[in-house]
């Protein structure tokens, strides 16, 4: 009996189920990390955390890049507050995206409580997907509140008549705004406004993400608080990434067999097999430190209508999913 369970625990040592398949396991990989934005570059899977530490200590971001959803390899230190010469502390949630061969990493910064602080959102390019990363602009991209909506949280989302929108915002208020196909600036669009609220609803708090499905756009966000175990996951569907978008439900939740204060996600669209991953961070169980955050991963599903299925949280991951 003894050298049976010695013989189980090998076996998730080395990665392995009892049905010899590989398995990934929650957290996807060790260390205090949160915010997860999941991209697929160069035909591999990569992660980009923020450091769970205080705000003083978040002055540099990690990546991870896998090639099946279950190994990772980390690269430390992708972007250095070092080469964002406005940057001070609180260097939050990454957004990335590819553009003609150069790699863009949207991040905030300095956590400004008003217009007369310097700080928001940044961009930084860099040729590969591990960095190095340096600021694009010598400034952020977005300094000040609009809307009521903190400038923290960016999401970038390419759509299909190529056009470049950030959504972004934290303070329980959502917008989106255009960008110059250089990421220098933003534009007005076709109405001639240049910031377009999108709150969706009054539990709307901060964490946004679009992406395209059958024609409709999906908004998520995150509600609660992060530092809580009710911090949460929610989304709507609209007809335009300009909104409006209406709050249908909450799709991910703290579990009390699992972990608490699930949210700030970001989702895997494997093209391939049209299979969906949420990435997002968690809490332990029994952890009451707000800055002990993992990153999770685990399947996200549709219904026959196009409706998110509510996310079942796991101890396990997900099995290996070649791209
Ligand atoms: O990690 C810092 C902050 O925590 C993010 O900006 C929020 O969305 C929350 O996840």
């Amino acid at each position: 009996m003894r050298q049976c369970r010695m013989l189980i625990h090998a076996a998730f040592a080395a990665g392995l189920l009892l049905t010899g398949v590989a398995h990934a396991s929650n957290p996807v990989f060790p260390g205090w990390y949160a915010d997860p934005e999941a991209a697929i570059f160069q035909h591999q899977y990569w992660i980009y955390p923020t450091t769970s530490l205080r705000y003083s200590e978040q002055t540099s971001f990690d990546a991870f890049s896998s090639d099946d959803l279950v190994h990772w390899t980390k690269h430390a230190g992708v972007l250095r507050m070092a080469d964002v010469p406005w940057a001070k502390k609180a260097m939050w949630a990454p957004a990335m995206t590819e553009k003609d061969g150069k790699y863009y990493f949207f991040f905030a910064a300095n956590d400004i409580q008003n217009d007369k602080q310097l700080g928001g959102i940044g961009v930084a390019v860099a040729d590969h997907p591990e960095g190095p990363y340096k600021d694009l602009l010598g400034h952020p991209l977005v300094d000040a509140f609009h809307n009521g909506a903190q400038p923290i949280d960016p999401f970038v989302f390419h759509d299909g008549d190529g056009s470049w929108y950030l959504i972004y915002g934290g303070w329980k208020h959502a917008n989106v705004v255009k960008l110059k196909p250089d990421f220098s600036g933003v534009e007005p669009t076709a109405d001639g406004k240049t910031w377009h609220e999108i709150t969706p609803s009054p539990e709307y708090v901060e964490g946004p993400l679009m992406f395209k499905r059958n024609g409709k756009y999906y908004f998520m966000w995150s509600e609660g608080g992060w530092t809580g175990p009710d911090y949460s996951v929610a989304y709507a569907i609209g007809d335009s990434p300009l909104g409006p978008f209406k709050r249908i439900g909450k799709i991910l939740q703290q579990d009390p067999t699992i972990g608490t204060g699930a949210g700030h996600h970001s989702v895997f669209h494997v093209a391939r097999d049209d299979s969906w991953f949420i990435v997002y961070h968690r809490h332990p169980l029994g952890d009451t430190d707000g800055n002990h955050r993992e990153v999770c991963i685990d399947r996200m599903e549709f219904d026959a209508d196009g409706k998110i299925l509510p996310v079942k949280m796991t101890r396990e991951g997900v099995p290996p999913h070649a791209l």
